[in-house]
C-alpha cells in the first residue's frame, strides 16, 4: 500500500547533486505518516505540492492533511569506471537499481572555485560519461543472462530461445549507445525486461545546474545540452540559489524569487516535472480523520487505487462514489456535490483521473 515515487539523484562529481539534495528535502515532512519510507540519511521525504490537496483540507476541516511524497536519493559516486568498481562503483548501481526515475543533474555553472573532475565545463560530453557507465553496466548484466539463457536454449526449450533472441537484439541496442528505455517489445519480452532491472530502462529527468544568471536566459551550454537530450527533458535549475531560497522568509523568498525571474521554486518544478515525465496522477481520500493524497500511474483502474489506501480495499473492491476535483470546487462541498448528482458511481473498469475524489464501498 501507499508506496511513494523515487527518485535517484545521480551525476558527476561536482555537479551538485547534494545541493539539489538539500534544497529539496530541507522543508521536511512529518515521517510518521510514511512508515513505509527508509530511514536513511540520503533518503529525502518531499511532499508533493498540490493546491488542490489544500483546498480540500480547507473545506473539509479534518485534524490533518497528508499530502503525497517523493523520496529523493542522493546517489554519489558515478566517475568513469564505475561499472567496473572504480569510485564508489557497484554501490553505486545497485542504489540507481531500486529508484523508479533519474534526475540527472549535469553542471552548466562556471565557477573556478569548484573543480570539474574532467576541468572543464561540457555538458554533453558529461552526460555522456554518465550515460556510457549506465551502458557498459547493463551491457554487463545481459551478458550474464545471455550465457545462462544461450545454455537452455540449447537443450531446445522453446522459451529461452525466445529470450536469447530479445537479449541479443537489445545488446545490439545498447552496443549502439541506445537505452534500453523505448525499446520496442512485446508482453513476454517486457517481461524479461523487467526481471533485468536495467539501468538504462529508466526514465530521465536532467536538471541543468546553472549560475544564478543563467536562469533568465539559456546560456550556451544549456542550449548544448536541450539540443542532446531533447529540451521537454531538461529543467533549468539553480541548485545554490535553491538552497539559498530556504533561509529566507517566506516575503523575502517570493521577492527574491521574482527578482531573479522564478515562477515557482525549483522543488515544485522539479516534482510536477518528474510526475509529468513518469506519467503519474494524483488521486484523494478523506475521512474523519484526515484529508490525503495518493500516486498513481496513468491508465489505472479503480481497484488498483483502492489498493494503494488498503489491499483488503483491493480484494474486495465494488466501486467507488467518485467526484472529480473540477466538480468538486464549483459545489462548494460533498453534501452540495451530492445534491447535484456529480458523485458518480464507479465499477471495476473505471479509469481513475487526476484529481479524483475516491470514496471506496468494499466488502467487509
Ligand atoms: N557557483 C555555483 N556553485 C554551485 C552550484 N551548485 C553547486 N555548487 C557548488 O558546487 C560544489 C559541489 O556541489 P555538490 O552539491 O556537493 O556536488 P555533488 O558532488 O554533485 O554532490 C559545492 O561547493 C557547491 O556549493 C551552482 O549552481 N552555482
Ligand atoms: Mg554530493
Amino acid at each position: 500500500m501507499g508506496r511513494s515515487l523515487r527518485a535517484g539523484i545521480v551525476g558527476l562529481p561536482n555537479a551538485g547533486k547534494s545541493t539539489l539534495f538539500n534544497a529539496l528535502t530541507a522543508a521536511g515532512v512529518a515521517a510518521e505518516a510514511y512508515p513505509f519510507t527508509t530511514i536513511d540519511p540520503n533518503v529525502g521525504i518531499v511532499e508533493v505540492p498540490d493546491e488542490r490537496l489544500e483546498h480540500l483540507f480547507e473545506v473539509l476541516a479534518p485534524p490533518r492533511r497528508v499530502p503525497a511524497v517523493v523520496e529523493f536519493v542522493d546517489i554519489a559516486g558515478l566517475v568513469a569506471g564505475a561499472h567496473k568498481g572504480e569510485g564508489l562503483g557497484n554501490r553505486f548501481l545497485a542504489h540507481i537499481r531500486e529508484v523508479d526515475a533519474l534526475v540527472h543533474v549535469v553542471r552548466c555553472f562556471e565557477d573556478a572555485n569548484v573543480a570539474h573532475p574532467s576541468s572543464t565545463v561540457d555538458p554533453v560530453r558529461d552526460v555522456g560519461t554518465v550515460e556510457t557507465e549506465l551502458l557498459l553496466a547493463d551491457l554487463e548484466t545481459l551478458e550474464k543472462r545471455l550465457d545462462r539463457v544461450q545454455r537452455v536454449a540449447r537443450s531446445g526449450d522453446r522459451t529461452a530461445e525466445r529470450e536469447v533472441d530479445f537479449l541479443l537484439r537489445l545488446r545490439d541496442r545498447l552496443g549502439a549507445g541506445e537505452p534500453a528505455a523505448g525499446v520496442e517489445s512485446d508482453e513476454f519480452e517486457s517481461e524479461v525486461l523487467r526481471s533485468l532491472f536495467l539501468l538504462t530502462g529508466k526514465p530521465v529527468l536532467f536538471v541543468a545546474n546553472v549560475d544564478e544568471s543563467g536562469l533568465t536566459g539559456a546560456g550556451p551550454n544549456v542550449s548544448a545540452l536541450a539540443a542532446a537530450v531533447g529540451a521537454d527533458r531538461v529543467l533549468v535549475l539553480c541548485c545554490k540559489l535553491e538552497a539559498e531560497l530556504l533561509s529566507f522568509e517566506p516575503e523575502e523568498r517570493q521577492e527574491y524569487m521574482s527578482a531573479v525571474g522564478l515562477e515557482a521554486p525549483g522543488v515544485r518544478r522539479l516534482i510536477r516535472a518528474s510526475y509529468d515525465l513518469l506519467g503519474l496522477i494524483s488521486f484523494f481520500t478523506f475521512n474523519e480523520k484526515e484529508v490525503r493524497a495518493w500516486t498513481l500511474p496513468q491508465g489505472a483502474l479503480a481497484p488498483q487505487a483502492a489498493g494503494e489506501v488498503h489491499t483488503d480495499f483491493e480484494r474486495g473492491f465494488i466501486r467507488a462514489e467518485t467526484i472529480g476535483y473540477a466538480d468538486f470546487a464549483r459545489a462548494g462541498s460533498v453534501k452540495a456535490a451530492r445534491e447535484q448528482g456529480l458523485v458518480r458511481s464507479e465499477g471495476r473498469e473505471y479509469e481513475v483521473r487526476d484529481g479524483d475524489i475516491l470514496l471506496f464501498r468494499a466488502q467487509p
